[in-house]
């Protein structure tokens, strides 16, 4: 059975595409910081279980802004067997206000996710799939690192550095018989806005009210496809968008 590992996996895009990766036979390991939402009695494991699924999942509590705890985990994975499959997919924003008003701690905490922690995470299983010469990461990229928008600042920045990461991975794994790609989603209505309005739901909900958002689902069946493709076919790059949303700020 094809191994994968999932970061941000206690919600939204990183959940749905655990879930749709163990239907169609995966075992997925589902990492997240929210243990509750992960192996609770309401949790990723139990549904798994419950809906007879056709692969697994496994859960376990990682914070990758901590890169020992990254290293640790991702040996305790690695001992099980090799991992076919990472989907680089943990990060967040927070706040959205102009550079000069912007605060100091959020900066921090999404540098330390969107770019550190996929660094950490890139850094312990690509170098397990360079030994094994077989393998494949998609990072989650966003229409936020091809085009900056207004309040945008550091968020645009940290998401301009992965799409500039997957091409260096690209280069540097490439060799080793590793595909690299990332899919750069716009709109997709999870609990991002939440996260970065610090759980306004009045806030987060103005985001999506004048267009039909993307799913969460939409994402995971887009990463089912690229990670199913025939093993000569990488698909690189994935920008995806609501239809009426037509670039990071202009809706139909
Ligand atoms: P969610 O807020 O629903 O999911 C984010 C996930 O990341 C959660 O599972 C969260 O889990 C996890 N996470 C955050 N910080 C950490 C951390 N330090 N360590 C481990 N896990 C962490 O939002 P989305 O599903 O929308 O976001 C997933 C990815 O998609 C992000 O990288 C986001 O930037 C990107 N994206 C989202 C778009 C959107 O419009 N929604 C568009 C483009 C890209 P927990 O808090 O339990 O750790
Ligand atoms: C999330 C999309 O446009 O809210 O990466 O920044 S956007």
């Amino acid at each position: 059975m094809k191994r994968a590992l999932v970061t941000g996996a206690t919600s939204g895009i990183g959940w749905a595409t655990a879930w749709a990766l163990a239907e169609a036979g995966w075992e997925v390991m589902a990492w997240g910081r929210r243990e509750e939402r992960l192996t609770g009695p309401e949790g990723l494991v139990a549904q798994a279980r419950g809906a007879g699924l056709r692969g697994s999942i496994e859960a376990r509590s990682v914070d990758v802004r901590d890169g020992a705890a990254v290293a640790a985990a991702a040996q305790e994975v690695l001992k099980q067997g090799p991992v076919d499959f990472l989907f680089n997919n943990a990060g967040l924003a927070l706040g959205r206000e102009p550079l000069h008003e912007g605060n100091l701690e959020q900066w921090e905490a999404m540098i330390d996710t969107n770019l550190k922690g996929l660094l950490y995470v890139s850094k312990a299983i690509g170098m397990a799939m360079v030994q094994q010469q077989h393998g494949h990461i998609i990072n989650v990229a966003s229409i936020a690192g091809k085009e900056v928008y207004p309040n945008g600042n550091v968020y645009c920045a940290t998401k301009t550095a992965v799409d500039a990461l997957t091409r260096a991975m690209r280069l540097d794994l490439g060799k080793h018989g590793v595909k690299v790609g990332q899919i750069a989603p716009g709109m997709v209505e999870t609990e991002f806005s939440l996260v970065r309005f610090s759980g306004d739901e009045e806030k987060a909900k103005e985001v999506y009210k004048n267009l039909k958002p993307l799913s969460a689902k939409d994402i995971a069946n887009t990463v089912l496809w690229m990670v199913e493709a025939p093993e000569h076919v990488n698909v690189a790059d994935v920008l995806i968008l609501p239809t009426s949303q037509l670039n990071a700020v202009s809706l139909r």
